[in-house]
């Protein structure tokens, strides 16, 4: 563990240039997940674009019930409040490019404040160097006295050093320090993720996907990619990921000789990146 400057919400303000994200910053030394206490306040009523944030998760979550490793005093967790202002019929485009735009945010936002690249893994992994450097989690909360409204969740590894990951996660993953040697100050990370959450937000609520998409694919490292993909009824499929559709799908052509060659489009599933 590299030393962190301590999460602060003033140092964050320093920085802080959003309109609407962040008015208000509840911040915590642990919490069980940032996503349940955002969801307990969006039921609560909170405005949109409330920002919860932990210095550590006793049990951070994934999808599909899995864990996030949240150890204290290193990384960013956080979490935030949306309430779309939305005609019914252009919902389910915001709930399905959701998820993708916040990892878009997320990748644009280390970028910046790394100057170190950032990939997307289909729908919302955040890879350095090919290794998990965060994560995306989005839940649609409906049945909700105050309305529905959306909880957006991100994990990023900060200041974490190789030897501070648990030993089945230390292939896979990364922190922003193993992949700059540099202490990153969360709080400037924070200002700028939540800058970019904004702009992102509000193009795709203006203006529809179309531009998100273009930026989303050229960010994205599976496109192009041979790949296997696990859906959530335990089929698996291998084929090579070609495109990003307009409802966020990822159309994959499933391999020649193992099926017909034929095309599938996938709205929900774990992707591993094989090599060609
Ligand atoms: C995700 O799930 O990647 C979503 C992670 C979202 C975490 C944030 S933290 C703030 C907010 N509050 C929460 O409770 N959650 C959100 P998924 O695609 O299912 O990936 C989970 C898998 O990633 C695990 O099964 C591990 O294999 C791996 N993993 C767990 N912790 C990791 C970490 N810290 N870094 C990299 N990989 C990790």
């Amino acid at each position: 563990m590299h030393l962190s400057p301590t999460l602060n919400v003033d140092s964050i303000r320093c920085t802080l240039a959003t309109k609407v994200l962040g008015r208000r910053i509840d911040l915590f030394e642990q919490l069980s997940s940032t996503n349940l206490e955002a969801t307990a306040l969006g039921e609560s009523g909170v405005e949109h674009g409330t920002v919860v944030i932990a210095d550590r998760q006793t049990a951070g979550r994934g999808r599909l019930a899995r864990t996030w490793f949240s150890p204290g005093g290193a990384n960013v967790y956080c979490s935030l409040v949306l309430r779309a202002n939305l005609p019914v019929n252009r919902m389910p485009e915001w709930l399905s490019w959701l998820p993708l735009i916040t990892a878009l945010a997320a990748s644009e936002a280390v970028e910046s404040v790394t100057s170190a690249p950032v990939s997307l893994k289909w729908p919302n992994d955040l890879l350095m160097s090919g290794r998990k450097v965060g994560g995306v989690l989005c839940e649609n909360i409906q049945a909700s006295r105050s309305g529905p409204f959306q909880v957006i969740g991100i994990g990023i590894n900060v200041n974490m050093a190789p030897e501070d990951f648990p030993s089945e996660l230390r292939a896979s993953a990364t922190s922003l320090w193993n992949e700059t040697h540099t202490v990153v100050d969360r709080n400037r990370l924070m200002a700028q993720l939540l800058l970019e959450l904004e702009q992102c937000i509000e193009e795709l609520a203006g203006h529809g996907p179309q531009q998100l998409a273009l930026a989303y694919q050229r960010r994205c490292s599976t496109i192009g990619r041979k790949v296997r993909a696990s859906l959530a009824t335990g089929v698996e499929l291998t084929g090579y990921a070609e495109s990003i559709g307009q409802d966020g799908s990822l159309r994959i052509s499933t391999d020649p000789g193992a099926h017909r060659d034929r095309a599938v489009d996938l709205r929900a599933a774990d992707i591993v990146h094989l090599r060609s």
